[in-house]
């Protein structure tokens, strides 16, 4: 990127501080999740299943006729099961498939707000709670997942849709239980990230320090994003003051940044209001070491803080992508602020087989975020995915 771009980006960051929200009042914002989707008059209903390391998730399901086939839905970093519900009806996943008479289940990852139950840790004060990445996500709550809903449904298999995240965590399990591989019909990736070639520049700067910051984490106890920690906790209801109203601008600027102009009017704000913090902080070590090694592997705990190509030949276990045999639809975009076509082809010639198809988005304003709450995210993608679905 050079200088010009550089500053451009700058300016647009700035800018973006500067708006304000749309209609922070909406009333979505603050209600729980069950509560939204009874509200437009679906049925719901909430399930808790706990992993084999102990931690109990939140599911919710939106339940079909006795013969409807089950969906799982998993979200990405810095959201829950709510991603795929707060763009509202005739807009968001959740209904389009619920409408399309699926069995929809959306599942929350560790650490959610509504995943922070664990057998033996506090999330609040127990640190051994966050240890983990998207590679526990996947070896852990996806597999328990998947069982629970395939032994509620007493279904053989069931579809997959995931955003971001919930598509590496899958990657991370299909490729290490390969077993599962019979369990998923069929597996809709959305802007997956697995490789990142080319980055946009705050993710570059983090990779570059990367040694620095895990450092400080360590150091630091920062074991979560944002850090639970004293000083933090103490400081963040004094700089964002009384009303909230400036974190509340900072939370929206980095919503906006991944959502790109695409939003619905009004959305934003539910959105916002439900997005998901804090994330443990190995989950964005991972992301970033994933990023620096170029390719797709267990988290590196380093040998004497070195790692990866920066210690000779040493190489971390990699995830065995070629035993992903599930057909497999990827859907990317071209300004897609996180993935690069390069790494979406590069991923597809990698799956064992697996890969049915790359979907490119016909619209070249389409970014990261806006998998999940575009402007015209139905018509691109979901119509799609419901055709495809249809079809397996
Ligand atoms: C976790 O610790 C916090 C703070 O001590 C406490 O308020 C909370 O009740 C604990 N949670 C559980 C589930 O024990
Ligand atoms: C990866 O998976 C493929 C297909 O299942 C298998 O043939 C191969 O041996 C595996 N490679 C490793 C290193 O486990
Ligand atoms: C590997 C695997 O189990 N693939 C299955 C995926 O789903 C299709 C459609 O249901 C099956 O035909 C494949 O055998």
């Amino acid at each position: 990127m050079n200088l010009l771009t550089t500053k451009t980006t700058t300016a647009v960051w700035i800018l973006l501080c500067f708006q304000s929200p749309t209609s922070a009042d909406d009333e979505d914002r603050y209600l729980t999740l069950p509560q939204i989707i009874s509200k437009y008059n679906y049925p719901v209903e909430i399930h808790h299943v706990t992993t084999q390391d102990g931690y109990t998730l939140t599911m919710y399901r939106i339940p079909g006729t006795s013969t409807a086939r089950p969906v799982l839905l998993l979200h990405g970093i810095f959201h829950y099961a709510a991603a795929f519900i707060t763009a509202g009806v005739g807009h968001a996943l959740g209904y389009i498939l619920a409408d399309a008479g699926y069995d929809v289940w959306l599942g929350s990852f560790r650490g959610c707000p509504d995943s922070q139950t664990h057998t033996i840790f506090n999330a609040t004060t127990d640190p051994k709670f966050w240890d983990f990445s998207w590679h526990e996500m996947g070896l852990f709550d996806l597999p328990a997942m998947i069982d629970y809903v395939l032994e509620i449904t007493a279904q053989p298999s069931l579809y997959y849709v995931a955003h971001s995240q919930g598509t590496t965590a899958f990657y991370a399990m299909v490729s290490t239980h390969v077993h599962y591989n019979r369990k998923v019909r069929v597996n809709f990736s959305l802007a997956p990230t697995v490789y990142f070639s080319k980055p946009i520049k705050p993710l570059v700067v983090l990779e570059m320090w990367y040694h620095y910051i895990q450092h400080l984490a360590d150091k630091l106890d920062v074991y979560t994003i944002p850090p639970s920690n004293r000083f933090v906790s103490q400081t963040l209801p004094v700089l964002c003051g009384r009303t909230g109203r400036f974190c509340d601008e900072l939370r929206f600027t980095f919503m906006k940044y991944f959502h790109g102009t695409e939003v619905p009017e009004g959305v934003l704000p539910v959105l916002v209001g439900h997005a998901q913090m804090p994330v443990a902080t190995k989950q964005i070590l991972h992301f970033l070491q994933v990023m620096r090694s170029g390719y797709f592997h267990w988290y590196d705990y380093g040998e004497d803080r070195c790692w990866g190509y920066g210690c000779g030949s040493r190489r971390v276990r990699a995830y065995n992508l070629s035993a992903v045999a599930v057909p497999t639809f990827l859907f990317y975009s071209a300004r897609d602020c996180m993935i690069h076509e390069d790494d979406v082809v590069r991923l597809c010639g990698e799956l064992g087989g697996g890969c049915e198809g790359r979907v490119l988005v016909p619209d070249r304003s389409f970014n990261h975020g806006d998998f999940i709450s575009g402007k015209r995210v139905r018509e691109l993608v979901f119509d799609k995915v419901v055709t495809l679905m249809g079809q397996y």
